[in-house]
């Protein structure tokens, strides 16, 4: 494949005005007629051709204005179709006839067949895999679709827009047509067809608008989309309330299929869903699962504004829907639960996923320049640094004022495919802010540093606190310039209160934000009556890595006092990573007891303090992974030493609060009825926390035994299966417990997912085998991407122990997966293969086995552009 870059852009020769497609559908075979109405644009030369997209299509017909066209006016290729002699300077219409085998299609892209249900999926370019189009975000026209096929095999035809009519045909089919009255571009096309369940509700609109709302699965699993229905009606409601936006159609579908290559889909007015962020209940999914549900619902419908009524000029500005969707279903998930906890959630995920893709050599801009594969790019910097691009425009701005830029980007911009650019000056000309410093953050790849200096005159009753912000230039070379980074922050007193900061002088502060525009500022604070202690980065005020070398002392009263409850989790959890770091790079007498009893105090302060929130007392118990401290540690990784680390942490943590554990486990709530809200999920990642750590400490199975045997829900019986399965492997209670599981579930993939997942996780060298010899189970299979994911992501991703194996079996095992992967499914491979993409950070023998697996990958013939460019990017 070949570069494209962000600055050739340029609008296409002829302008699409209306698409009319016909979808047959038969056993083996779907025949598609597409019929558009098009106009070369004015100015373009009237010799031009026109050239449209195709990916492994087969022409069947092609007519100009009715005409069929002879053969030496056009030129057909599965890629491509290049048609000359087009009308000057009138619409004219071309009617294109292609045919597929959706059974065929591994890909997932496209239109395919999962379990029988006729589905597309057209973001980014998989619309050309169904016709020759114009297939880029930039060509909005109105569709009208007809789909005909079997009444039997689908009695369900469903596509955007509203439905406009049905009828009975000759032979036992049937068609449906749908209107979709919004222009909309190819990637948000959607059509699906087959023999599905369904439950239904009604919306009003704050308008007064009625929304017919429906949800479809496969046979016999409507009733498990209850929860999703309540949360796409809290998502709506949200919508109209904190951002003025309602809904525009007269129904909005959801359809959950087992195929999928990514959560969900935002398809106009029908999304498209993995069924795991579709199907619940308490008996086959975790609290975990229930927050997925709800976010990914909310996230795909808020897309219906931010997305689909203003979508993206180009895929360079993918973040342009994506952060700012991500910002939007985080704002939704803060207001829904408890907005600390959320921010936690959401910080942990920004540093597990994205810092270590900004800080290797996958690193790109918010918003990229060039690429080879658009799929690659739907990464953690696009979805989740993008977010943070957003919040940082929320808190220079002021929530009001940030609301007046939005209603303005979508008065402005409504029906239109729009850039960063576009969305910036919306929030410029709305408040007169300048927002060029904040603008540069979309251009420039890496995490920046802010380095903290604090001085204290005492006798003056003056603080004096430095910042400095560098940006090292990374593999992206982006470069460097100083951007806007608003430091959220506040003087804490003895007592755990914040003392009035009125009197202060130096850089630009407003309210509880120091906003850093230049490489260094000063900010003083006179008058104050004693040492304060300060809270910077409150609630994460911007995507950075913090260099503030407080004492030990400083951070262990703020990890008590700080009235800002995130930053009493960062400080202690940013203690726990420094103290796991430091014993992670000495000899081994510290492994023992590599954090302070201080340390492991602070964090059983907060365990047991029963004015804080389960769910953040629970947080405060989560220490920071294995591949959190290896990106801290950032060279000369040895993954073996890390976990011994973390292992001897969590028995040290475990061994001092026994008492505190064992009370927590036992007070938990057991028998009553299972209700997924935020406060007694919150209970039971308590409970099931203080278990984790009662096994670290005794070596005692029983406790796990027996919540596992009690277990009244999916969230109490994993997490007592995977102490059992992590901690106990090869005893006999773990096994029970795993064939219990197993045969317990086995009729369904989504909680067999978790099976494969907890075995692929087990933190022995001996994983490598596991895994090996769980590739051929029965249950196992290549062509569906959650069982992929489950397995050889899960493998790769959170099993640091064993792929990073000495021996080098761990990613041979990984590769070898791949290239089967490759073959069926390039997306699916490309993703995975990114978990090699620290490799440099290894110690030298790891390294060179991993980075002689990326280049015998690399060496192969008929590797996918997805995988190559993965491959390619990861060794420079
Ligand atoms: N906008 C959606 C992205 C997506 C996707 C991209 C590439 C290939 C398959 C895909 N399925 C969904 C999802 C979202 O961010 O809402
Ligand atoms: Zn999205």
């Amino acid at each position: 494949g070949q570069t494209i870059k962000l600055e050739d852009y340029r609008a296409t020769d002829f302008v699409l005005h209306s698409v009319a497609m016909t979808i047959r559908l038969f056993e083996g075979r779907a025949d598609i007629h597409t019929t558009l109405e098009l106009e070369r644009r004015k100015g373009v030369d009237a010799a031009a051709p026109l050239v449209l997209d195709g990916d492994e299509l087969t022409l069947t017909g092609l007519a100009l204005n009715g005409t069929p066209l002879e053969g030496e006016r056009y030129d057909a290729s599965p890629q491509r179709l290049e048609i000359t002699g087009l009308p000057s300077d009138e619409r004219f219409t071309l009617d294109i006839e292609t045919t597929l085998v959706p059974e065929n299609n591994t890909k997932l892209m496209g239109l395919y067949r999962s379990n029988g249900i006729w589905c597309t999926q057209c973001e980014a370019e998989g619309f050309r895999r169904i016709t020759y189009f114009l297939d880029r975000p930039d060509v909005l026209a109105r569709y009208e679709v007809r789909i005909e096929a079997d009444r039997s095999a689908a009695p369900v035809l469903l596509s955007n827009g509203n439905p406009a009519e049905t009828a009975v045909l000759p032979d036992n089919r049937h068609f449906a047509v749908w209107d979709d009255p919004f222009d909309k571009p190819s990637y948000l096309f959607a059509m699906v067809a087959g023999d599905l369940d369904s439950i239904h509700e009604q919306f009003t609109t704050a308008s007064g608008k009625p929304v017919s709302l429906g949800i479809y699965t496969e046979r016999g699993r409507a009733t498990q989309a209850g929860y999703a229905m309540d949360a796409l009606k809290r998502s709506m409601v949200w919508d109209e309330r904190r951002f003025g936006r309602e809904y525009d159609l007269d129904v909005f579908n959801i359809v959950a299929i087992a195929d999928f290559n990514m959560g969900a889909m935002e398809n106009k007015g029908l999304n498209v869903f993995n069924h795991k962020y579709v199907l619940l209940d308490p008996e086959t999914a975790t609290d975990v699962d229930y927050a997925g549900v709800e976010t990914v619902i909310a996230h795909e419908y808020f897309h219906n504004w931010t997305g689909n009524r203003i979508t993206c000029r180009d895929w360079f500005q993918l973040c342009l829907k994506e952060g700012l969707t991500v910002y939007r279903d985080q704002e939704f998930s803060a207001d829904e639960r408890s907005a600390t906890v959320q921010r936690i959630s959401s910080v942990r995920r920004l540093k597990a996923h994205q810092f270590p893709e900004d800080q290797g050599p996958l690193q790109h801009p918010v918003r990229p320049t060039e690429y080879r594969e658009i799929n690659n790019f739907y990464t953690a910097t696009v979805y989740d640094k993008g977010a943070e691009l957003v919040r940082m425009i929320e808190t220079i701005l002021g929530r009001d004022r940030f609301r007046r830029g939005m209603d303005l980007y979508f008065d402005r911009h409504d029906g239109d495919a729009a850039t960063v650019e576009d969305f910036i000056a919306c929030f410029e000309a709305a408040t007169g802010e300048d927002l060029s410093r904040l603008a540069l953050w979309y251009g420039q790849a890496g995490t920046p540093t802010v380095t903290v200096t604090e001085d204290y005159d005492a006798a003056a009753g003056r603080l004096t606190v430095g910042f400095k912000q560098t940006l090292r230039q990374g593999t992206a070379g982006t470069g460097t310039a100083p951007v806007h980074i608003p430091i959220r922050f506040g003087l804490v007193g003895p007592n755990g209160q914040d003392i009035d900061t009125a009197s202060v002088h130096g850089a630009n502060v407003a309210g509880d934000v120091i906003h850093l525009t230049e490489p260094e500022a000063r900010v003083v604070f006179e008058n104050l009556s004693e040492r304060p202690y300060l809270s910077v980065l409150r609630d994460f005020s911007a995507p950075v890595a913090l260099d503030h070398p407080q004492s030990e002392a400083d951070r262990l009263a703020l990890a008590r006092l700080d009235p800002n409850l995130f930053n009493r989790w960062r400080i202690l959890n940013d203690l726990v990573g420094a103290a796991l770091t430091t014993a992670s790079r000495a000899p081994s007498p510290e492994i023992q007891a590599p954090l302070t009893p201080e340390i492991i105090d602070a964090i059983l302060g907060s365990a047991g303090d029963e004015s804080l929130e389960a769910a953040f007392r629970a947080q405060a118990l989560a220490l920071p992974g294995e591949a959190e401290i290896a990106r801290m540690l950032a060279e000369n990784v040895d993954p073996d030493t890390v976990h011994a680390v973390v292992e001897a942490a969590r028995r040290g943590v475990g061994k001092r609060g026994a008492a505190l554990f064992a009370r927590l486990h036992a007070d938990r709530e057991t028998g009553s009825q299972f209700s997924p809200d935020a406060e007694s999920a919150g209970s039971r990642a308590l409970a099931s926390a203080a278990l984790g750590y009662l096994a670290a400490a005794t070596g005692d199975f029983g406790p796990a035994a027996d919540q596992y045997a009690a277990a009244g829900n999916m969230t109490d019986r994993l997490a007592a299966l995977t102490v059992l399965v992590h901690r106990f492997p090869d005893t006999p209670a773990s096994t029970s417990a795993l064939d219990d599981f197993y045969a317990r579930f086995k009729h369904d993939g989504l909680v067999i997912d978790k099976w494969f997942a907890i075995q692929a996780t087990i933190p022995s060298p001996g994983a490598v085998e596991i895994v090996a010899g769980l590739a051929s189970h029965a249950m196992f299979s290549l062509k569906n991407p959650n069982r992929v994911r489950a397995l050889v992501g899960t493998f790769a991703a959170a099993n640091q122990l064993a792929f990073h194996r000495a021996d080098g079996a761990g990613y041979r095992w990984v590769a070898e997966r791949l290239v089967e992967i490759d073959r069926l499914n390039p997306q699916v491979s490309a993703r995975i293969a990114t978990t090699f993409r620290s490799w440099r950070s290894l110690e030298p023998v790891r390294r060179d086995k991993a980075s002689a697996t990326l280049r015998q990958l690399l060496e192969l013939k008929d590797l996918s552009t997805d995988l190559r460019d993965i491959l390619g990017r990861s060794l420079r």
